[in-house]
């Protein structure tokens, strides 16, 4: 009881801290946010649903049984590290104009990882998972974000780049769907899990393409992508928000469904 009592206080002084800390990034923007800069605000708004999520995964972690906890403690992770991002995003949007798509690499090749990582997690608080599976899906993953990054980068062209990302993605497609991963799911976990599993696949499938769709419309249609920046920027910021805080949210609903079986 007393245990308890410390953990919860100990997460909310460090929801409050998270959000004592960022306030004062925010504070230190350069430049106002003109209230018709539609990308500007899109950028803000999303932050700040970043940080609410965060704490909220955070504080949630001590109602779900102790497998769970370390799902909740990586979908906090990722909305946390898109948080900071995003403030740094919306500044330089603020200041210039324009915020290279770069820039969502850093914050991808964090939060992304961290994102399969939760495939595996998920299983593994039902049933013993073998490690190839979180190796095949980082792999995975690595090679569809270098794949992207060498390409809008410039350091290779940008349709083979692409080619190999798309490579990347279809992996990690074929792990969840078809793959080891696909039968753990199908075969050992009950029948919550097995929604959950459903529907982040879903996620990675129709939320994750919004990535190479804005890959392809900046750079292979022959356009100048500066003139797309606007509409690119505004649906990667809501693409986030579906991939970011709603795919945290099912695995928060899975594992308080589960936590709460007798
Ligand atoms: C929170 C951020 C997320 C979930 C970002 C996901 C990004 C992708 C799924 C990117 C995919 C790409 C390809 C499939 C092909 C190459 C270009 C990329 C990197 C945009």
């Amino acid at each position: 009881m007393m245990n308890d009592l410390k953990k919860s206080n100990r997460n909310i002084w460090l929801g409050v801290a998270a959000l004592l800390g960022f306030s004062s990034t925010a504070m230190a923007a350069s430049g106002n946010l003109e209230s018709s800069d539609f990308v500007g605000i899109s950028f803000w708004l999303i932050s700040m649903a970043l940080i609410a999520a965060t704490v909220f995964f955070f504080l949630e972690r001590d109602r779900v049984a102790g497998k769970w906890k370390t799902s909740l403690t990586v979908s906090g992770l990722v909305t946390l590290v898109a948080a900071v991002h995003y403030f740094y995003m919306r500044d330089v949007w603020v200041a210039t104009g324009s915020t290279p798509t770069v820039y969502r690499y850093i914050d991808w090749l964090i939060t992304v990882p961290l994102l399969m990582i939760e495939f595996y997690l998920v299983l593994s608080a039902i049933t013993k998972v073998p490690g190839g599976v979180f190796w095949r899906l980082m792999i995975g993953t690595l090679v569809m974000l270098v794949g992207g990054y060498v390409g809008e980068a410039g350091y290779v062209a940008v349709m083979p780049a692409f080619i190999v990302g798309m490579l990347g993605w279809a992996y990690i497609l074929y792990e969840v769907f078809a793959g080891e991963a696909s039968k753990i799911n199908a075969n050992q976990a009950p029948a919550s899990v097995q929604s959950a599993f459903k529907t982040m696949r879903l996620i990675v499938t129709f939320g994750w393409a919004i990535y190479p769709l804005g890959y392809y419309f900046g750079y292979l249609t022959g356009q100048d992508p500066a003139s797309s920046m606007k509409s690119l920027n505004i649906v990667y910021n809501l693409a986030d928000v579906l991939n970011k805080i709603a795919f945290g949210v099912i695995i928060w609903s899975v594992a308080v469904a589960e936590s709460e079986k007798k």
